[in-house]
């Protein structure tokens, strides 16, 4: 009971942390700016596009498509995650006030470096295995090789012992 109780406290706890992730993007006084209009992310975490009981109707759309809240509206509530591999800019804006300046632009960060340094040791590891199969099949010619010269020796002695008794 305790158990299902700590492991429910623990999922709760890592949902609300994964919320906390989220970067919220509302409207600010002024009714004509996104507020933070730049912002900088990485990958896996969300944007959310929140605002209540605004003056205006607003939405937030990205400029490639990518991402869309909407009609217009007072009451906004739509959040949009930048999944793995979606690192680069985006811009977007609010389509019934993009000319007065109500823009932004997000910019995803890859999640790591470190995963891009191990992809980029795939290839070392494949060399390294093309180095030792060709060891490999040198060393296996070197024993065929030795062998054959053992055996010609071998016959080389056995000949000189025949003329010898003869
Ligand atoms: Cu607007």
């Amino acid at each position: 009971m305790i158990l299902v109780t700590a492991f429910g406290v623990l999922l709760t706890s890592t949902t609300v942390i994964a919320q906390d992730d989220d970067v919220i993007i509302t409207v600010d006084s002024t009714n004509l700016q996104f507020s933070p209009s730049d912002i900088t992310i990485k990958e896996g975490q969300a944007v959310r596009f929140f605002w209540s009981g605004e003056l205006l109707p607003h939405n937030a759309v990205s400029t490639d498509g990518l991402f869309d809240s909407g009609d217009p509206s007072r009451n906004v509530d739509y959040r949009f995650v930048f999944e793995i591999g979606m690192s680069g800019s985006y811009e977007f804006v609010c389509e019934p006030h993009e000319q007065l300046g109500m823009v932004g632009e997000i910019t995803v960060q890859p999640m790591n470096e470190t995963q891009d340094e191990s992809e980029e040791k795939d290839p070392e590891n494949s060399e390294s295995s093309k180095g030792q199969s060709y060891f490999t099949s040198y060393g296996l010619g070197l024993i065929v090789l030795s062998i054959s010269v053992l055996l010609l020796f071998r016959y080389e002695t056995l000949k000189s012992t025949i003329f010898r008794k003869k």
